[in-house]
């Protein structure tokens, strides 16, 4: 059975933002039982933690002697050597792959950036002007995203680890408004937040939230 790392108590308050719910959700997709390791902050710096990730960050996943960190390299181990996340021909599944790293590489950074601007940034004299430039690259990634996808339900035939991981990306945006300017990619995130694999990725990342919460 593999293990996973994840926040001991996830500062987005069980949201499902930090990035170990991307990979509950590949291993329920995948019907894969899975351990979870749950790391304080000062645990993740620990010399334990850091042979596994140098970066001292989650999720990190272990099986079989084979440890991983980045959650994509996780969730792209997961769907090769398990049915169910990766199509079938080999072109339809380098696309799948392709869209993965689209997700993280393209749509994914001014996403990030955002948050870190507010994160950082909100008291400085900046603050506006630097959100609205970040701001304006993200609608610019949605807007492209969303002229891709059209009516379609997902992003290259059925669902895949592109999605999976598309999802995962936009969720970030959260109550920021921006997905909801495009229709379709709001309609596009609540299709994979409805499935069923999901939905148990969430309550599981939710249910440490809460038991952190009731210890104190
Ligand atoms: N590229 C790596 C991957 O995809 O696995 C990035 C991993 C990463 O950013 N891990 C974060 C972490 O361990 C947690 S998920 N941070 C601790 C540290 O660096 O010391 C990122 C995250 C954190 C918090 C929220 N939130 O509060 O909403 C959302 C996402």
């Amino acid at each position: 059975m593999p293990t996973i790392t994840a926040f001991a108590n996830s500062p987005d308050r069980g949201r499902g933002l930090a990035r170990d719910t991307r990979v509950r959700w590949a291993l329920e997709e995948v019907g894969q039982a899975y351990d979870v390791q749950l790391l304080t902050f000062p645990e993740m710096k620990e010399p334990s933690h850091l042979a596994l990730n140098p970066f001292g960050q989650i999720p990190t996943w272990e099986e079989d002697g084979l440890a991983l960190f980045e959650s994509g390299a996780i969730i792209l181990r997961i769907a090769e050597t398990h049915p169910g996340l990766l199509p079938a021909g080999e072109a339809a599944r380098a696309r799948a792959i392709m869209w993965m790293f689209a997700a993280v590489n393209t749509v994914e950074p001014p996403i990030v950036d955002r948050s870190m601007v507010f994160l950082f940034e909100r008291e400085e004299p900046w603050f506006e002007t630097r959100l609205t430039a970040v701001e304006t690259l993200c609608r610019r990634r949605l807007e492209q995203l969303s002229a891709w996808l059209g009516e379609t339900e997902w992003l290259d035939g059925d669902f895949s680890v592109g999605d999976l991981m598309m999802i995962s990306v936009l969720q970030r945006l959260g109550s920021s408004g921006i997905v909801e300017r495009f229709p379709n990619l709001a309609a596009y995130v609540t299709r994979g937040e409805a499935r069923p694999a999901y939905q148990s990725a969430f309550a599981a990342q939710l249910a440490v939230f809460e038991a952190a919460q009731k210890a104190g």
